[in-house]
């Protein structure tokens, strides 16, 4: 089989950069190693930027958004049982839009059927070859049989466990991680949110946050030791752990129920540099990570998207220049929001060797920021995304 752009991975980026790259009249083929439903069945980001929703609207992907979606204009930030709002609208005039990853997902590959793209489910053992030639290729085995794309570029878009970034030769690649020393439970229950906007809260029991996913569908997190497990928290135990963090006037209208979904994710910085080898890109996960904190993977994800489908689109014009600068332009973003990430993580989360002092200092960065209209405008404006 030969392509332009093989695909590397069948999440988020690389169905959005397939879809966007084929309206521009570029071949691809995506590889994805689960199957439709599995990757449809994750449960994770919930937050999009309006630089994303824009990139779902210039992809063809926006009308269910528009219909299901809830567009916000601020966010609640809590501590010491009381919380305050950051109206994004009002200090920087911008929001941002509340709608799964999942149903993005989901309305990606909907498009690429409509369009007749093509997706390779269980594609297994993909290997990267001669990145670092101009006949580049892609190995895979479905159904016992052995494959290969031949293309003139490749998109790792295989999240953080994929082969992407692995075929990055060692004396060329730099990795730069912080691992955090806690985790989120999360939780999916059948209830009105408590909250009409999201609720970011710092308790010295730990962090916790009020989300949603429509008008009876609520996301909720508790941080939690990384040694805990699923099995450990009933359901009882998590609304109870979670009234406890949240202000108590939520608290106190909080609607519990079963819940539907939970799981424990670790919380991680990482970047790879370069995002370019070759014929390679890295694109999202595959080459970077941010603690959810921010609300910026998936964010991330489109951004380098962005990048990466306006430099191929370029390069097939005749003007490598795009490409080229790619990596450049996609880390600078990048890291500013690895900052952002960082930044809110470390003021909202309990870390086991903290001190009183500390607490209070957690406090007081909270107390300032609800104090200083200068310091909203930076916590809004990094919130509900950086310009490309
Ligand atoms: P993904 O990991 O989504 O997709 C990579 C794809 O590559 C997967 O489908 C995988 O099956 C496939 N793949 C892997 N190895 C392969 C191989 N060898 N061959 C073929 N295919 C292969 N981000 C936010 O912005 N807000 C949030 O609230 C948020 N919450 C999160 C909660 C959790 C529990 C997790 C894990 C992440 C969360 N994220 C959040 C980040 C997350 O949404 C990612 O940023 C987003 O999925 C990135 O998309 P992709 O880069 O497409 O990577
Ligand atoms: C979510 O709704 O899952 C969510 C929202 C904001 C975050 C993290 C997760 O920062």
């Amino acid at each position: 089989m030969r392509t332009q752009v093989c695909i590397i991975g069948g999440g988020p980026s690389g169905l959005l950069l397939a879809q966007l790259l084929h309206r521009a009249g570029i071949d691809t083929v995506v590889l994805e190693r689960q199957s439709r439903d599995y990757v449809l069945a994750r449960i994770r980001a919930g937050v999009l930027e309006w630089g994303t929703v824009g990139m779902l609207q210039q992809a063809g992907v926006g009308d269910r958004m528009a219909r299901e979606g809830f567009v916000h204009t601020g966010t609640y930030l809590a501590a010491r049982n009381r919380g305050f709002r950051i109206d994004f609208d009002a200090l920087i005039g911008k929001k941002v839009m509340v709608y799964g990853q999942t149903e993005v997902t989901r309305d990606l590959y909907a498009a690429r059927d409509a369009m007749g793209g093509v997706v390779i489910h269980g594609a297994e053992g993909v290997a990267l070859h001669d990145l670092d030639s101009a006949a580049p290729y892609v190995t895979y085995r479905k159904d016992g049989a052995d494959h290969r794309v031949d293309c003139d570029f490749v998109a790792g878009c295989d999240g953080f466990h994929g082969p992407s970034r692995k075929a990055i030769p060692d004396s060329v690649l730099r990795e730069y991680e912080r691992v955090y020393p806690f985790g989120w439970l999360g939780v999916l229950s059948e209830t009105p949110p408590v909250s009409h906007e999201l609720i970011y809260a710092n308790h010295e029991r730990g962090f916790a946050l009020c989300s949603m996913r429509n008008a009876n569908l609520s996301r909720y997190y508790v941080q939690c030791p990384l040694t805990d497990t699923v099995d450990q928290w009933s359901d009882q135990a998590f609304w109870d752990e979670l009234r406890r963090r949240i202000p108590a006037d939520s608290a106190d209208t909080l609607v519990t129920g079963p819940t539907i979904e939970k799981s424990i994710a670790p919380l991680r910085s990482f970047v790879a540099e370069p995002m370019r080898w070759g014929r390679l890109f890295l694109v999202g996960d595959a080459a970077h990570i941010v603690p959810p904190t921010g609300a910026k993977g998936l964010n991330l994800a489109v951004g380098d998207v962005h990048y990466l489908h306006e430099g191929l689109v370029q390069h097939y014009a005749g003007d490598s220049h795009g490409i080229d600068t790619y990596s450049e332009r996609a880390l600078a973003r990048v890291w500013k929001s690895e900052r952002f990430s960082w930044s809110l993580t470390t003021m909202l989360h309990r870390f086991p060797d903290q001190s009183e002092f500390d607490q209070r200092m957690q406090e007081a960065d909270l107390a300032y920021l609800e104090s200083s209209n200068a310091a909203k405008v930076v916590v809004a404006e990094n919130y509900v995304g950086l310009p490309y």
